[in-house]
């Protein structure tokens, strides 16, 4: 059966660009599952599945629906648990959660400075007004002003990649030798600002760019493509 995953899309449909969307679509091809991606612009998200105030990602499998990129990642381990593992086990179910965690509250921020126009350009008009509206009320300023505020270089997310940079130094992946869905989590986060802005924020010879640029090979360069379909 084939799985389909709603994602974020700008005005260009195949431009998929969320990160807690990319986790799940690197989850499902993890598992070697067949999927399809519904795009899904921000103007429709919250109606996504018949809900009323739904976020994306949302995967539709058989009956089952389910939202929230953790609980689907929980999910497809507790139904495809004869496929490759996502978390190593309960521990790394356990310790999987901490990198979410760290990711959203640490990466996201310093990857919003330096895309959140170039996210905002991509969208269709009312997408436009949308994410203008909702964001300027989260930041308490226009998306000018908080773009302005930041200047766009690498060092704040260099500065908070610093952990990664250093476990990835002795190891191949926060998994370990195989990628496990903590890698997807953070791969997210990195794939987000990849994918919205043309600057390439991540240069240089570190471990983090080698990790990430393996990733983005992976599943026959699913993230380079930004392929709709598998
Ligand atoms: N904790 C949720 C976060 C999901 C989320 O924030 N999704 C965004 C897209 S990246 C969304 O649906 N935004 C819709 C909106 O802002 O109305 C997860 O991990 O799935």
């Amino acid at each position: 059966m084939t799985i389909q995953i709603y994602e974020l899309c700008g005005a260009d449909q195949k431009h998929l660009f969320s990160p807690h969307c990319w986790k799940v679509r690197m989850a499902v091809a993890h598992k070697g599952l067949q999927w399809e991606t519904i795009p899904v612009p921000f103007t429709e998200v919250a109606a996504t599945e018949g809900g009323d105030s739904r976020r994306v990602p949302v995967i539709r499998d058989g009956d089952n629906v389910v939202e929230e990129s953790f609980e689907i990642a929980k999910y497809l381990e507790a139904n495809y648990a004869d496929k490759p593992s996502l978390f190593g086990g309960a521990a790394g179910e356990a310790l999987s959660l901490q990198i979410v965690n760290w990711s959203v509250v640490t990466l996201h921020p310093e990857v919003a400075k330096l895309c959140l126009m170039d996210i905002y350009k991509a969208l269709a008009p009312a997408d436009q007004e949308f994410f203008r509206t909702t964001r300027e009320k989260m930041f308490g300023c226009t998306l000018e002003e908080f773009s302005a505020k930041h200047p766009k270089n690498a060092d704040g997310l260099t500065k908070a990649l610093t952990p990664l940079e250093m476990t990835l130094k002795t190891q191949s992946f926060i998994g370990g030798a195989t990628p496990l869905f903590a890698d997807y989590a953070v791969f997210g986060a990195l794939q987000w600002l990849n994918t919205t802005s043309s600057t390439d924020y991540l240069s240089g010879d570190t471990a983090v760019l080698r990790w990430f640029n393996t990733l983005l090979d992976m599943y026959d360069g699913m993230g380079r493509k930004g392929k709709l379909a598998a």
